[in-house]
């Protein structure tokens, strides 16, 4: 646990998950990741992390390109970007190998920033590394990053009666000292 007195931290890209989960038509919930995040967590407690939005993977590899393209408009907001003042819980995890706390956050995405709460759950491991994971879905809504017009039109294209707009996402991230 001294690790936390001095480390900076990168995320461990392999050992980290982010998902979320769409529902069409009413009632087909399906899971969607991100295959590219990067991240990292400075001693002083400002976290970072940033999401290749063209590493999207739907399981289905046309729909990837539609979500690139009509969705996220990867050639002109090629990242998504969450930053957050995590002092708070690392201070709380010098004393404690786990903890939980309410972290608010700002979420950058499709040219629009919202603030976030982030419900966490922080694992100190016996090597130093942090396991942090979301104790519960947060959602996010398309209509506050501008991304309402692009579901619409994935919608369209797959002549489905209703994509939903809230979206919940999920993570667990793996953060090693660097
Ligand atoms: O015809 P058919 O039926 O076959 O049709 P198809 O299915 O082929 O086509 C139809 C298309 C469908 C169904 C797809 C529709 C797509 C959607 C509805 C997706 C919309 C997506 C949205 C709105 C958002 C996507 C989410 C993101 C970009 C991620 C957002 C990130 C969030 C909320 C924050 C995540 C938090 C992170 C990463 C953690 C932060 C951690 C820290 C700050 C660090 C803490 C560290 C320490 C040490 C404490």
């Amino acid at each position: 646990l001294s690790n936390l007195a001095w480390a900076d931290w990168a995320l461990v890209s392999n050992q980290s998950a982010l998902t979320f989960v769409s529902t069409k038509a009413g009632n087909i919930a399906e899971v969607h990741k991100f295959s590219s995040i990067k991240g990292q967590v400075t001693a002083k407690g400002a976290a970072i992390i940033e999401i290749d939005l063209i590493s999207i993977d739907s399981a289905i590899p046309i729909r990837d390109e539609r979500m690139q393209k009509f969705l996220f408009e990867t050639a002109k907001f090629p990242k998504a970007k969450i930053v957050a003042d995590v002092s708070g819980v690392l201070k709380k995890s010098k004393s404690a190998a786990y903890v939980t706390a309410s972290v608010p956050a700002q979420l950058q995405l499709h040219g629009q920033e919202q603030s976030i709460t982030l419900e966490l759950a922080v694992a100190t491991l016996n090597d130093g590394q942090i396991m942090v994971s979301a104790t519960q879905p947060t959602i996010v809504n398309a209509s506050g990053f501008d991304l309402v017009a692009g579901i619409e039109k994935l919608r369209e294209i797959a002549g489905l009666p209703a994509i939903s707009h809230s979206v919940p996402v999920s993570f667990s991230l793996l953060f090693a000292p660097s």
